[in-house]
């Protein structure tokens, strides 16, 4: 019996497709690199159907590939190996919300924008964000550990998780942590699922941590000429406030998203470098922003600025930066996510635009990220005349120079976006042989037959 025949006869009528539009649609994420190349999808309305999934492949010796909103950087959910796409966008439940323990119990399948919603309703905040979580689910969220633009105050999505279900490659299920805030009971097998991409388990539920709900914010866009002085701007504002997101992005980025969104440039004169800063907008806030920022223009770190005077006009400013990758996207960008610690930044950035016009010279080099937490995205734009093939083939060279850098700074090769195919060949630069050597152990014991995700993280 074949894969798909084998799961229709195990699982509910409509849980199994093997149409095209499903095998190419599910068979991908973001990534436009290996081309989908699914036997089936399976979409699963609860976690016994899961585990009945995953028993199956243990059975029938085929690969499983968890899926959720497929919004990932890094191929770590694409199916490209005739393997079965497990979605998980069917279990979308809001199960449970405790207000006493701010937490909530969500299915895998719940949409990042639509817990940010229901959050915001309970009056608290959902507070991991970024350009995508319009479309990802907070299942990939976990088994990616997302950042996004709130890191530097409310950490990352680790940060969240107070319990998971889930079920491992050998179909055992396993409920981590249940949601407790204190449980001093030994290894703490949650932390192991989150950021594995779907390589030891399938993420099912989680028990999330909400936060409180922040003030309004309020949002400044500052010319900074020099990278190294962005640090400066950091230093003087992180005296002054708990800061909600401290981003940087470089002019010629900029120009690209004024020109494709018909935006107006934050400032009349253009800088090198901007600095978007976010703080909660609360008694005096605006004064001592407006001190710190005429601190910064007196010290020369600072050439200009303008601060939001409403929600409308912070919206708007963050757009700058948010719109980065999507305009990005038309230059079919071969981009690297890395970090150093917040310090080595500017030591790092020198090297690393050194390497990039030696070794492309003829390739525009877009730097943005989220500075106040030592992660830089770099995008090499593909010049019009090279192909995708030779572009990807050169590109993927300097992930190596860059790996050196890393090495060098004591930086990761991958700060947010994870591994998955594009980055599993560059692990060795940031995990040393024996930590590769212990996960290798870890997915032998969760996942002896392979099954889910094989090739996925570790090679
Ligand atoms: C960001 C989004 C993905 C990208 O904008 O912070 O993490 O294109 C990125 O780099
Ligand atoms: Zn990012």
């Amino acid at each position: 019996m074949k894969i798909p025949e084998l799961l229709a006869a195990a699982l509910p009528q409509d849980c199994v497709t093997t149409e095209a539009w499903a095998l190419q649609s599910y068979g991908c994420d973001r990534t436009t690199i290996w081309p989908a190349q699914a036997v089936a999808v399976v979409r699963p309305r609860h976690i016994d159907e899961v585990q009945r999934c995953v028993q199956l492949a243990n059975e029938h010796g085929f690969a499983l590939v968890p899926s959720g909103g497929r919004t990932g950087l890094s191929g770590g959910a694409v199916a490209s190996n005739g393997e079965v796409v497990l979605s998980l966008e069917r279990m979308n439940r809001i199960v449970d919300f405790d207000p006493v323990d701010a937490s909530v119990r969500v299915e895998a399948g719940v949409v990042t924008a639509q817990l940010q919603d229901y959050a915001r309703d309970k009056g608290l905040y959902y507070p991991v964000d970024f350009a995508a979580a319009g479309s990802s689910q907070i299942g990939g969220n976990i088994a990616t550990n997302a950042g996004g633009i709130k890191v530097i105050r409310y950490g990352m999505t680790r940060d969240r998780v107070r319990g998971l279900s889930v079920v491992t490659g050998k179909g055992e299920r396993l409920e981590l942590n249940r949601g407790l805030l204190k449980n001093n009971t030994g290894y703490d097998f949650r932390h192991l699922f989150v950021g594995s991409e779907g390589t030891l388990g399938v993420i099912c539920e989680a028990n999330l941590a909400l936060a409180p709900a922040p003030a309004d914010p309020l949002v400044l866009v500052l010319g900074v000429p020099r990278f190294a002085d962005v640090l400066e701007v950091l230093a003087s504002f992180r005296q002054r406030f708990s800061l909600s997101a401290f981003e940087c992005f470089s002019d010629n980025g900029l120009r690209k998203v004024c020109a494709a969104h018909q935006l107006a440039p934050p400032l009349s004169t253009p800088a090198a470098y901007y600095a978007l800063i976010e703080v909660d907008e609360c008694d005096g806030a605006a004064e001592q922003a407006v001190a710190a920022f005429e601190y910064c223009v007196d010290q020369g770190w600072v050439s200009d600025g303008v601060i939001s005077q409403s929600l409308g006009q912070a919206a708007e400013l963050w757009k700058l930066r948010e719109y980065l990758s999507e305009t990005l996207a038309a230059w079919t960008p071969y981009k690297n996510d890395i970090s150093v610690a917040v310090s080595r930044l500017p030591a790092f950035l020198v090297e690393a635009d050194a390497l990039m016009a030696a070794r492309y010279p003829d390739c525009e080099v877009v730097w943005y990220g989220h500075i106040g937490d030592g992660n830089l995205h770099l995008n090499i734009l593909k010049p019009e005349r090279w192909s995708k093939d030779d572009f990807l083939s050169r590109c993927s060279a300097v992930t190596d120079e860059l790996g050196d850098l890393l090495v060098r700074h004591g930086g990761s090769i991958s700060a947010e976006h994870g591994v998955g195919l594009l980055k599993r060949d560059y692990l060795h630069y940031t995990r040393s042989p024996a930590e590769i050597e212990l996960m290798r152990g870890m997915k032998a014991l969760f996942d002896p037959r392979g099954v889910l995700n094989p090739g996925k993280l570790i090679g």
